[in-house]
Formats: structure tokens, C-alpha cells, sequence
């Protein structure tokens, strides 16, 4: 296709309506005013949508989201939120200035890599019926290095007053950690910026409580 028509085309997202990583994507389409088109991978159904052959072939990690955009496949939620960053106008998701750009990535980074991994599905089914507490155990971990470095970074949102991919990333895994009963009112400055962040529309319209793929007994 020539590459005009590719950019033309709307953006297809393979995710799962409670996936964290999904939705850190929809609110990056939400906050840029992209269009797109959905195609849910059941994460749990017939032991796993994303398991499967064809999906394999679309991420070999198989794990969502998956993206397909202007003629590329990309996974891992923040490569795809900063392609859209670096190709769509709309509202900056990383900042200019270099400093509040690392700390913008810094603490993406330690929600990425630090605290989401260690409580995903394929993780905590080989953890069993420790599961819960593992969970617990890594979110506590992660938020309690995380509220001291908020409460420094913090304005109105994670880093200064402007909306940023900390922010698509943090409300996310708080979502997961209530999921996991941690009581979040432990950390102020992140039960703070949560309740902030989920006033805005972009984050109200890609929650996991109404994706064409939520399940009508978790619909808000
Ligand atoms: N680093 C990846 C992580 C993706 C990931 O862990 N996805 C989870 C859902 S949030 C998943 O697909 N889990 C399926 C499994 O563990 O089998 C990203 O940011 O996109």
C-alpha cells in the first residue's frame, strides 16, 4: 500500500479490556484524538487468545497490545505510545525539556518494568496460590519507591502540570493494584494523581469498565 493510504488507515490495537498495558495505549489514542479499531484477545479464554498460532505471529511475545500502525506491528505499550507521540500532533506526551522528559520515562520505567511485570498473568500463574500475596508484595514494593519520587515530580499530574505517558501509565497500575486489594490510601501523592487523572475524558472513555470486549457483569 503506498504510504499515504497507510497513514490514512486507522490504527488496529489487539488488547484485552482489563490489560494494563492495553489500556496505557487507549488513553495515548484518547489524549491524541486517534481513531482506531479494536480486536480483543481473550487473555483468559480457551486458556488464553494470545497464546495462539496466528496471534504468536502477530507479537512472539504473546502478550497485548499489540499494534498494527502506518504498515508496522509493534508491541510494548511505551514504544507504541512514543511512536504516536512522535508522529501524531495533539497534546505532548513526553515533554521538551530533557530533565522532566527523564523523569517522565524514569518513572514510566519503574511502573514498565518494575512493578507490572512482576504481577502479570503468565507470572502469577506459575507463582499459584501465592499469587495475591506476590502481587501485594511487588506493588507494595514498587509504589512505596514510587510516592517519594511523585511527591518530588508532581504538580498537578506526575511531572509538572501536563498530562504525560507517567500518567497513562500510573493510573493503569493503580487500577491493577486495587484489583489485588492494596490499599492505596497508603500513598497519598499516587491516590491523589489517580483521582485527578480519571476525571479526564480520555481516561474515563478507554477505562476497562466500557471496551467492546468488557463483560456486561463488569460494565460501569
Ligand atoms: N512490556 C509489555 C508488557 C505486556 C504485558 O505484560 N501484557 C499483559 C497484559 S497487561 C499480557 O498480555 N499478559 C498475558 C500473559 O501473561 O499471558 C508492554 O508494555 O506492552
Amino acid at each position: 500500500m503506498h504510504l499515504s493510504l497507510l497513514c490514512l488507515a486507522k490504527p488496529v490495537l489487539h488488547g484485552y479490556f482489563r490489560s494494563s498495558c492495553s489500556w496505557r495505549v487507549r488513553i495515548a489514542f484518547a489524549l491524541k484524538g486517534i481513531e482506531y479499531d479494536q480486536v480483543p484477545v481473550n487473555l483468559i479464554k480457551d486458556g488464553g487468545q494470545q497464546l495462539t498460532e496466528p496471534y504468536k505471529a502477530l507479537n512472539p511475545m504473546q502478550q497485548v497490545p499489540a499494534v498494527e500502525i502506518d504498515g508496522v506491528t509493534l508491541s510494548q505499550s511505551l514504544a507504541v505510545i512514543q511512536y504516536i507521540d512522535e508522529t501524531r500532533s495533539g497534546p505532548r506526551l513526553l515533554p521538551a525539556d530533557p530533565k522532566k522528559r527523564a523523569q517522565v520515562r524514569m518513572i514510566s520505567d519503574m511502573i514498565a518494568s518494575g512493578i507490572q511485570p512482576l504481577q502479570n498473568l503468565h507470572v502469577i500463574q506459575k507463582i499459584g496460590a501465592e499469587k495475591v500475596q506476590w502481587s501485594q508484595y511487588f506493588i507494595n514494593r514498587g509504589f512505596q519507591a514510587l510516592e517519594p519520587i511523585l511527591k518530588q515530580t508532581a504538580g498537578k499530574y506526575c511531572v509538572g502540570d501536563e498530562i504525560s505517558m507517567a500518567d497513562i501509565c500510573l493510573v493503569p497500575q493503580v487500577f491493577n493494584a486495587e484489583r489485588f486489594k492494596v490499599d492505596v490510601g497508603q500513598y497519598p501523592t499516587i491516590q491523589r494523581l489517580n483521582q485527578t487523572l480519571l476525571e479526564i475524558e480520555a481516561f474515563k472513555e478507554s477505562h476497562p469498565s466500557c471496551q467492546p470486549d468488557t463483560p456486561p457483569d463488569l460494565r460501569a
